[in-house]
């Protein structure tokens, strides 16, 4: 923080940075993962920064949140168990418990002070740890998915990027045991190596390896003003070959679709599978 200003600036993204005005500052802490800092803006809301990586602000999270679970959720007929990886914040959680199917549905985030300062500060997400069907467990996504198979409908990888601990969510030993971790007709979705503009040839990549694994594989992605270049991606993969992720299999009626999300409806579902030229042709094969 800088003259008042919160600027992210990253390897990850040279030459460019994401400013926000800092009212003040309401938390800053090393946790046993990474930097956290929690600050109040002066058009955002409350913001959470890893390493000094923006994850989340009160203004723009609904996108993101909505879309990394609504894509998921509404590609499988009848989700009833779900796992979320990372989402330390608890608003993939309180998107996943929206849909009636949903029985249980566990978070495992790696960092314990992520979800503790998000209870305390950032109670419009955190609100998803207080339904009776979600539970908690605070550990490494990789080594908890090693003891879990055969489990799952849907699992939604809400991970902060590939520089620092969710390094090997990013790559193949990962979509293994994700694919091992779903009962048949899964589906996951994961955070997909952040934009089009920054990092087309990672997407590239993480495309290729989930298609090495699953029979469906998509990429898919949403606008977001406070994260790098505006816009994120997601990878949507499906265990079941015969299924189009690109189609929701359910959808819920206009007047819910305006009373349950912010963002998220079938008509976006379908148009953020949909790329320009230079993306489409990179992540062609
Ligand atoms: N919904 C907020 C957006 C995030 S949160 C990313 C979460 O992933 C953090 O809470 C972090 O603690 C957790 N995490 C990181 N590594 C692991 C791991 N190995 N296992 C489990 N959880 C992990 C993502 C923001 C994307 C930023 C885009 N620039």
């Amino acid at each position: 923080i800088q003259d008042g200003w919160f600027s992210e600036k990253s390897s990850m993204w040279p030459g460019q940075a994401m400013s926000l005005k800092v009212n003040q500052v309401l938390h800053h802490e090393t946790s046993k993962y990474q930097d956290v800092l929690v600050f109040e803006s002066s058009d955002y809301g409350t913001v959470l920064v890893l390493d000094n990586v923006i994850q989340c602000t009160e203004r723009d999270e609904f996108s993101y949140q909505e879309m990394i679970t609504h894509l998921a959720m509404n590609s499988h007929p009848n989700p009833k168990k779900v796992l979320v990886i990372g989402g330390g914040d608890g608003g993939v959680l309180r998107e996943v418990v929206k849909h009636e199917s949903v029985e249980e549905a566990i978070l495992c985030d790696i960092d314990e002070a992520v979800i503790r300062l998000s209870k305390k500060y950032l109670p419009g997400m955190s609100i998803g740890f207080q339904h009776p069907n979600a539970t908690t467990h605070v550990g490494d996504g990789f080594e908890f998915l090693k003891s879990h198979k055969n489990e799952f409908d849907v699992i939604i990888t809400d991970s902060s990027d590939p520089e620092g601990p969710a390094e090997s969510l990013f790559q193949k030993p990962y979509f293994e045991l994700l694919n091992d971790a779903l009962r048949d007709g899964g589906v996951i979705t994961t955070q997909g190596s952040e934009n089009q503009w920054l990092h087309l040839s990672l997407i590239a990549d993480l495309k290729k390896s989930c298609k090495e694994v699953f029979p469906v594989a998509e990429y898919a992605y949403t606008t977001i003003p406070t994260y790098p270049s505006g816009q994120i991606g997601f990878m949507v993969c499906c265990k079941d070959a015969n299924r189009n992720v690109k189609e929701p299999v359910r959808s819920w009626s206009r007047e819910e679709e305006e009373r349950l999300c912010r963002y998220y409806n079938q008509d976006i579902h379908r148009a953020s599978f949909v790329l320009p030229n230079f993306a489409r042709k990179a992540l062609s094969n």
